[in-house]
């Protein structure tokens, strides 16, 4: 197997009951494996909730660690909607031709910086730096505010060692008061402070609301985009031949970008709260008790997708769960959208070929279940395109 495959460890247990069974902390969690159950699942809100006790539908839960509730993700509707609606438009800018200019700039300045070098670590000298950039973007806030991001590591809620690291979640949640603060004295154009201006049913947001939106932004789509990157590095760096073929047919780069999230899936699954004693799959699920949508086993369901454990670059329908699906559907989408075609497109213009030096694999066990979500470190070096 190549090094930069991911492997399907769900497939047994979607084919013979479409469920997995994990414990986490001593709450167990059902993990629904089936495309067409993700998706009926997920639409069920009033049935399987997201605004249950903060932290509890992210798997490992996050209870013992913080009490702030990520918003409007950890809201159900109507709720969820009314503070989804204050903040779609924002996250709709990287549709804007001057932020995919910008952040072309970004990619093509990094690219440029590690080429030719003779070994580049690519989670935390590349994608992480790549990530922490882009989000300067998305925030718009100055250029410079990505050191101190970048300083914090890949995980902004788990460090080396530790799944779930409360002192770290600390430093996030300082810095986003100190930013609240800054805010407040000296409103601009920045995310923090269009959040302060805004409204639910004539009410300002709370602090306590600014922050929930500003965390889930920090945390949600950290290493989640780091993921994407870091496999898609590797992926060309196995298979030069659909670089090339990228470099040729420019026309087929969205098709492959989804085609790239769908066969990575960076966020492996996340949970629901059962409001009532509920069956799934003919298996009975206790009100209270949680469940995960694993977006990862639906996008290897070979009743839904043709070679599912192929990368099939041009792939024409592509109803992959990566960004989840229904209402609570990635609000980060549109900007890791952007970077991924555009890292691919700088990839095409810059890079001939990728040799991979060195792997240390990222493995998440659940329950009996191993997948590889990444690297904990990958080695490369990036040979330039003259
Ligand atoms: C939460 C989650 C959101 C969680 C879409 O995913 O991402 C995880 O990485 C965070 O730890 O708090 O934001």
């Amino acid at each position: 197997m190549k090094k930069s495959a991911l492997s399907d460890p769900f497939e047994e247990a979607r084919l013979r009951e479409g469920l997995g069974y994990m414990n986490d902390q001593d709450d167990p969690v059902v993990m629904v494996l089936r495309h067409k159950d993700v998706r009926k699942c997920a639409h069920q809100w009033q049935k399987f909730q997201s605004g249950a006790k903060p932290g509890r539908i992210v798997v490992p839960s996050e209870v013992n660690i913080r009490e702030t509730r990520q918003i409007p993700f950890e809201l159900d509707p109507p709720q969820h909607g009314q503070y989804r609606a204050v903040v779609e438009k924002w996250f709709k800018r990287p549709l804007e031709a001057v932020y995919q200019e910008a952040l072309k700039v970004q990619i093509d300045a990094l690219i440029d910086e590690v080429i030719g070098m003779e070994k580049v670590e690519v989670v935390s000298g590349f994608s992480l730096p790549l990530q922490s950039r882009a989000l300067t973007l998305l925030l718009n806030i100055p250029y410079e505010e990505a050191e101190t991001w970048i300083a914090w590591g890949t995980h902004v809620f788990r460090s080396e060692g530790e799944a779930l690291d409360g002192d770290k979640a600390a430093i996030l949640y300082d810095y986003i008061d100190q930013q609240i603060d800054q805010a407040i004295a000296n409103p601009g154009d920045d995310l923090y402070s269009v959040l302060l201006r805004s409204e639910v049913e004539g009410k300002k947001l709370t602090r306590e609301e600014v922050k929930g939106v500003m965390i889930l932004t920090f945390a949600g789509g950290r290493d989640t985009v780091i993921n994407a990157v870091t496999n898609s590095i590797a992926y060309f760096a196995d298979h030069p031949a659909a670089l090339e073929r990228l470099r040729q047919e420019p026309e087929i780069m969205g098709k492959a970008v989804e085609e790239l999230i769908r066969y990575f899936a960076p966020l492996t699954h996340m949970g629901r709260v059962a409001t009532e004693d509920i069956q799934v799959c003919d298996h009975a699920v206790k009100a209270d008790s949680r469940i995960s949508l694993c977006w990862a086993s639906a996008n290897r369901d070979a009743s839904v997708f043709e070679k599912p454990n192929e990368v099939v670059l041009d792939r024409k329908l592509n109803p992959h769960l990566s960004f989840g699906f229904g209402h609570h559907k990635c609000l980060g989408a549109t900007h890791t959208r952007q970077i991924m075609k555009i890292l691919l497109r700088s990839l095409t213009e810059k890079v001939k070929s990728i040799n991979i030096i060195d792997t240390e694999e990222n493995i998440e066990e659940w329950g009996k279940f191993n997948r590889k979500v990444g690297y904990h470190s990958i080695y490369v070096s990036f040979n330039n395109n003259s």
